[in-house]
């Protein structure tokens, strides 16, 4: 024990980045006994010949030539080049209840899965199986339901936008709408928000418009773990003396201060430069608050100028010519009062004021969000007023200006663009009619909550991942895993052993797909994807690696082999043409969506490009034409927490992690080293539940009504520099107190950062 911490717990007084983040890469190499090839894979990341990195969707710079180093990318990356390999003896020697018993991180640690495996019961191990009995038996399972509705086809966000559209034309094919996705639980409050809004459900910034930017905010994401590569667009603008405003409960050291692993002055001298100009640590879920709050500084500002003579501090012309509903917004903001909005940010008024006066004196403001936003029941409400607060100084559709939803999973945005949705419009079924010759189902589909819903209550008998680890993700794992165990058919296109693939169905099967490093080897040749970033870039990846084995194919050749044996030659689909040459699935793409007009010429174009984002310039496509203030009706997050005993419990990444990947049980830039068990609290709040630092604890969630009580036990309390009233702990150990209820329903993004809880001294709740 240090300084009377609990074990494991330190100090960390490092910037972010830096010596420790090019040690951690050199461990993560060693680990995964991939040193000499590994190095040579990680030089080809982002390169405009090489992959795209799996770790996250921020954008490359424009003429990609230089590497850009990236800790977390470099895990994800030998994570999947790994040599170690999960084969037919791995699978003979393990039975399932073995397997269970190990951690999250074991069972991806056994490596690359390398043959199709089928689930036998009477030895509780999964056993070989060829790849055509494999498409077989799916088929005849998907092909035995009542209904096409009774199938669940899942995507996580690594997909490809080849994969992912051939899985969609399969799924509407097959007839129905049912697309669960990790975009459900991520930033679906983005893709539901903004639409209406600013008529698109995407990122209005540019890479560029970062170097024109006067003003950064940065709402609810750490970018020093999950998006590193953004550190490097921070840290110019903090040296060029770019205001960066953070609101983030957590004092995120990446966001604090950062040394760049690139600038030999910060490598040889051991120093950084400081990234946030101001840091406000707001309540977990006070978001909104703090944001009508500036809004509400803002109109004062703005009237008290205008008393004086001055022009104000509202883009007039903008909201004249562009939007609708200003006067609701400002009586709404204006009918807030300041004494609720302090109560529930945290912040006090002078530091709300002091955020307004930064953003007022920049002419071009970017602001960036993530999770912290999303996650939680008022997420759509979340993100609308962002957008409104940006649009009052007309921030929308100008260089160096607009608002940056920071996006997850490395294609995510992308699935999404190429018609992985629950919801089609009417533009998506027109397309594939006019390309496929049949008219696709209209009907909304299910989305992840609607999913297990579907599943518990037995309406849905199937359900197909194209990758993820959907159990583990999802809110609430006891209702989720025995939902799961209620299936008839499973089946899991996947790189890696995890969880969800330990819940059997009747029928069970895993198929090992090649992942983003690997070689794609098809009739015509070596093939190519591509993926969509955060700022809707379009561009190419293009493994190179040896296949971790003979038997492994690629998702879409996965997906046509599932397609063909369950749909036959229905609608004249040739899927092994298609497969074929991913070229052929990128001219069908450009004939659904015609922003991808000669897709297959543009995406050759070293760095690729820009899909078109109306709203970034000035072109709305709401149903009035305009940009909309829209109002979200009061602050509170959730009637449960009106109990006073609740905290707000936010569930976070660790450094170590990639969502239910975990590499390692630190989160150095946190100090923590060795465990995840612990909860993350303010020193008040312990010392008035007779608590201190280090006390085992108990998490309970609080249940509304006719809902089940959860109890996570025996974790570890630890004294944080946190706001009062707000705790943190890990996903995905923390889900097992999400209710699965518990989301927002505008968007159904489940409330991972605004759970209700309880917590007492370990032993004390029944
Ligand atoms: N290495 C690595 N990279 C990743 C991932 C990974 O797991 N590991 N995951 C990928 C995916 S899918 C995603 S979606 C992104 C996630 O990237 P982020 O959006 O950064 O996600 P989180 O780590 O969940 O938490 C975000 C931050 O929100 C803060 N926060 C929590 N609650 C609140 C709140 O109520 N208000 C505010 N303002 N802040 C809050 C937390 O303190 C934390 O700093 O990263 C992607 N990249
Ligand atoms: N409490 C809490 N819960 C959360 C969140 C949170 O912040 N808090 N975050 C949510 C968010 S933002 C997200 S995006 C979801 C993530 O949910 P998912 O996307 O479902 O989960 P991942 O952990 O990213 O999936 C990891 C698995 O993907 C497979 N895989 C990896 N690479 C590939 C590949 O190239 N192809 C294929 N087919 N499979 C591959 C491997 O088998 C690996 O085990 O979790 C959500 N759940
Ligand atoms: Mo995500």
């Amino acid at each position: 024990m240090k300084d009377n911490r609990p074990e494991g717990i330190e100090q960390y007084d490092h910037p972010a980045g830096g010596w420790d983040a090019l040690k951690a890469v050199a461990r993560t190499l060693a680990d995964q006994r991939v040193v000499a090839q590994g190095t040579m894979t990680l030089l080809k990341a982002n390169q405009p010949e090489g992959f795209d990195c799996p770790g996250c969707a921020w954008p490359d710079p424009k003429h990609t030539s230089s590497f850009e180093f990236c800790e977390n990318g470099a895990k994800a990356i030998t994570w999947e080049s790994t040599a170690k390999r999960s084969g037919p003896e791995f699978f003979a020697k393990h039975s399932l209840s073995e397997l269970w018993g190990w951690t999250d991180h074991k069972l991806e640690d056994a490596g690359r899965l390398t043959l199709p495996l089928r689930y036998n019961s009477s030895s509780d191990r999964y056993e070989p199986i060829g790849w055509d009995e494999a498409f077989r038996l799916v088929a005849q399972e998907l092909n035995k339901l009542d209904r096409p509705d009774q199938a669940e086809f899942y995507t996580s966000g690594r997909t490809s936008n080849e994969a992912a559209f051939l899985y969609q034309l399969f799924v509407r094919a097959y007839g129905t709408n049912n697309f669960p996705d990790c975009s459900n639980m991520c930033h679906e409050a983005t893709s539901v928000g903004l639409p209406k809004s600013i008529g698109v459900g995407k990122g209005t910034v540019t890479l560029e418009d970062f170097d024109y930017t006067d003003a950064i905010f940065s709402f609810g994401h750490n970018p020093g773990t999950n998006h590193p590569r953004m550190m490097t667009t921070l840290h110019n603008a903090a040296r060029r003396g770019v205001p960066i405003v953070v609101f983030n409960p957590l004092k995120e050291r990446a966001l604090e201060r950062f040394a760049a692993p690139q600038d030999p002055v910060e490598m040889a001298t051991l120093s950084s430069t400081p990234i946030a100009s101001a840091y406000y640590q707001v309540r977990a879920g006070g978001d909104l608050a703090a944001l009508k709050g500036i809004m509400k500084a803002v109109l004062e500002m703005d009237a008290a100028d205008r008393d004086a003579g001055g022009p104000g501090f509202l883009d007039r012309v903008f909201i004249e010519e562009h939007t609708a509903g200003f006067e609701m917004l400002r009586s709404d903001v204006e009918n807030t009062p300041w004494e609720r909005i302090v109560a529930i940010s945290g912040l006090a008024r002078d530091a709300i004021e002091s955020a307004a006066r930064i953003y007022v004196n920049a002419r071009n403001v970017i602001v960036c969000y993530g999770m912290g936003i999303t996650q939680h029941t008022k997420g759509t409400s979340n993100v609308q007023q962002i957008a409104n607060l940006l649009m009052l100084r007309g921030n929308i559709g100008k260089r160096g200006a607009g608002i940056a939803p920071i996006r997850g999973h490395s294609n995510v945005q992308g699935d999404r663009t190429v018609g992985i949705t629950e919801i089609p419009n009417k533009a998506l079924i027109d397309g594939m009619e006019r390309a496929f010759g049949f008219r696709p189902p209209g009907k909304k589909g299910h989305n992840a909550v609607e999913a297990i819903e579907a599943i518990a209550a037995g309406r849905s008998k199937a359900l197909v991942c194209l990758g993820g680890n959907l159990a583990v993700a999802m809110s609430d794992p006891d209702v989720t895993y025995e939902a799961m165990r209620k299936l008839d058919l499973v089946v899991h296109i996947a790189t890696k052993l995890n969880r969800s693939h330990l819940l059997t169905a009747k029928t069970s099967i895993i198929l090992p797909c090649l992942g983003r490093t690997d070689l794609d080897m098809q009739a015509t040749g070596p093939q190519a994807v591509t993926v969509e970033d955060s700022m809707s870039m379009v561009h190419a990846s293009r493994g190179f690696l040896r296949p971790p084995g003979d038997m492994l194919k690629s998702e879409p050749a996965i997906i046509a082999g599932i397609a063909k044996a369950t749909l036959g030659d229905r609608y004249g689909i040739d899927w092994d043409w298609l497969v074929g040459d991913y070229d052929r699935i990128r001219d069908k793409i450009e004939e659904v969506f015609p922003d991808f007009g000669d897709f297959n010429r543009r995406v050759r174009v070293r760095g690729g490009f820009r899909l078109d984002v109306a709203a970034s310039f000035r072109r709305w496509n709401t149903e009035n034409g305009k940009a909309n203030f829209l109002v979200a009706a009061g602050l509170d997050e959730d009637p449960l927490l009106d109990n006073p005993d609740a905290l707000v419990l936010t569930t976070i990444r660790s450094h170590d992690q990639y969502n239910t990947t975990i590499y390692g049980l630190d989160d150095r830039y946190r100090g923590v080293f060795g465990r995840r068990d612990v909860i993350f609290m303010n020193r008040d709040d312990l010392a008035r539940r007779g608590l201190k630092d280090g006390d085992r604890i108990d998490v309970c969630g609080l249940a509304g009504q006719g809902e089940r009580q959860s109890v996570v036990r025996g974790f570890t309390a630890v004294a944080y520099d946190i706001p009062s009233g707000s705790a943190a702990g890990y996903y995905p150990e923390m889900n097992a107190v999400v209710a699965l209820g518990h989301y927002d329903h505008l968007s159904g993004t489940p409330s991972y950062k605004g759970v209700p809880v309880t917590i007492s001294a370990a032993g004390r709740q029944g």
